[in-house]
């Protein structure tokens, strides 16, 4: 599904190297954005956020972008141009469902997983074509993994599906719904996820330190110091006790700010994806993920070839088993009814052979009484024609 495009000046891009800068220009950048994780976490929220906080001027109101808060049961993208200073970005935004709704949340991550695969497949087959304009790009340059709140650590769903994530995209891991989260228990949370994250090697985005100016240094570190980004989503502006008019949740105790450094890292994060790092995400996308991606199809089949289809959606997987189950019970109800029918057929052969034995046996005995009448017929010196 996609939702219109909506024309925005304004965002930022012009802060781009200039070099880089100048690629990007002259061909117009595509860049695209995921989100996963379990369901609930806030991901459509995010992205009604980001879009609402990110893409202003909007030049037709009624094409304003504001997706249904329900839960999300199919991927979804949704389109918008940004563009600043003669620089385009054609940006893409893809929904995904939470997972955690199936009996078996095992495999859960497949489809994402599988998503993220065949934007590399359908990249990797244009090229194959010896003519390559106007080839459609949607491999994923960012993925966001929203992560529950619980204050403690990762869970082993969490773990399983970052790491499938991580070896084919750049993972970003997000704490989902920030403003639940006591400051220090919020620090401790993002020390133990990191922790975790090394021990079991989970591979995530981390962007170059080391800039040519010092100020992208400094700005460098700060965003790698936030790292997994904590984030509030709201799309309603609320009153602050001291007259501001914000993004935020409102509580009893006060407000949770989207747009406030102290209480999430909204701002880190939007700026990191669509300013700072955007085409750092683009380029390494391209250097390693889908090169990875390319090497290990090149190595396992001929060129050309089709891919092996190994996806199985889970959703689909407790459809079909339903079905089994449903084409196995008619299957033994047909048999049983065809088991009857034979056996009503054994018996009335049964009882047509015993007929016809017993008239066999009266022809027999009628033959026998005829050839006795003859015997008797021919002592007498009768000839009798038969
Ligand atoms: N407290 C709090 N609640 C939030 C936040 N973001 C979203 N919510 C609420 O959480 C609920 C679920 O939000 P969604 O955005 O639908 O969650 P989702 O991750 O898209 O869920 P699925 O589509 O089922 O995967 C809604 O009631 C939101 O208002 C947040 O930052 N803080
Ligand atoms: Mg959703």
């Amino acid at each position: 599904m996609e939702s219109p495009i909506v024309s925005t000046p304004g965002v930022g891009i012009a802060h781009l190297p200039n070099q880089k800068h100048k690629i990007f220009t002259k061909r117009g950048a595509h860049f695209t954005i995921m989100v996963c994780g379990e369901s609930g976490l806030g991901k459509t929220t995010f992205i009604n956020t980001l879009f609402t906080t990110s893409i202003k001027d909007y030049k037709n109101p009624k094409k304003r972008h504001e997706k249904q808060l329900d839960r999300t049961v199919e991927i979804e993208i949704t389109k918008a141009e940004l563009e600043e200073k003669m620089f385009k970005v054609n940006l893409s935004v893809i929904d995904t469902p939470g997972f955690g709704d199936y009996v078996n949340n095992y495999d859960s991550w497949l489809p994402v997983v599988d998503f993220i695969d065949e934007q590399h497949e359908c990249y990797m087959r244009q090229e194959q074509q010896p003519t390559r304009s106007g080839a459609t790009d949607m491999r994923v340059h960012a993925c966001l993994y929203f992560i529950r709140p619980t204050g403690h650590s990762l869970k082993p769903l969490e773990i399983e599906t970052m790491k499938r994530l991580g070896s084919r995209v750049n993972l970003i891991p997000v704490i989902a719904k920030a403003d639940t989260l006591a400051p220090e228990n919020l620090a401790k949370f993002k020390k133990n996820i990191m922790d975790v994250i090394e021990a079991q090697n989970i591979q995530i985005y981390k962007c170059p330190e080391e800039s040519e100016d010092e100020d992208a240094t400094t700005r460098n570190q700060t965003i790698l110091s936030a790292m997994p980004f904590s984030v509030i989503g709201a799309t309603e502006f609320v009153k602050t006790p001291d007259g501001r008019l914000v993004r935020g949740r409102a509580y009893t105790w006060g407000i949770a700010e989207v747009e406030n450094d102290v209480h999430c890292d909204f701002k880190k994060l939007r700026n990191l994806l669509i300013r700072s790092h955007m085409l750092d995400l683009i380029s390494t996308t391209e250097e390693n993920h889908y090169e990875n991606y390319r090497q290990q199809q090149m190595a396992t089949r001929k060129f050309g070839e089709p891919k092996v289809k190994k996806y199985e959606n889970p959703k689909h997987r407790e459809k079909e088993d339903e079905l089994r189950k449903v084409f196995t019970e008619q299957v033994r109800d047909e048999e049983t009814r065809f088991r009857q029918w034979e056996q009503q057929l054994i018996t009335e052969r049964d009882r047509l052979n015993k007929d016809l034995e017993t008239q066999h046996a009266q022809i027999k005995a009628l033959e026998a009484e005829l050839e006795q009448v003859y015997h008797h017929q021919s002592s007498r010196g009768n000839t009798i024609r038969r």
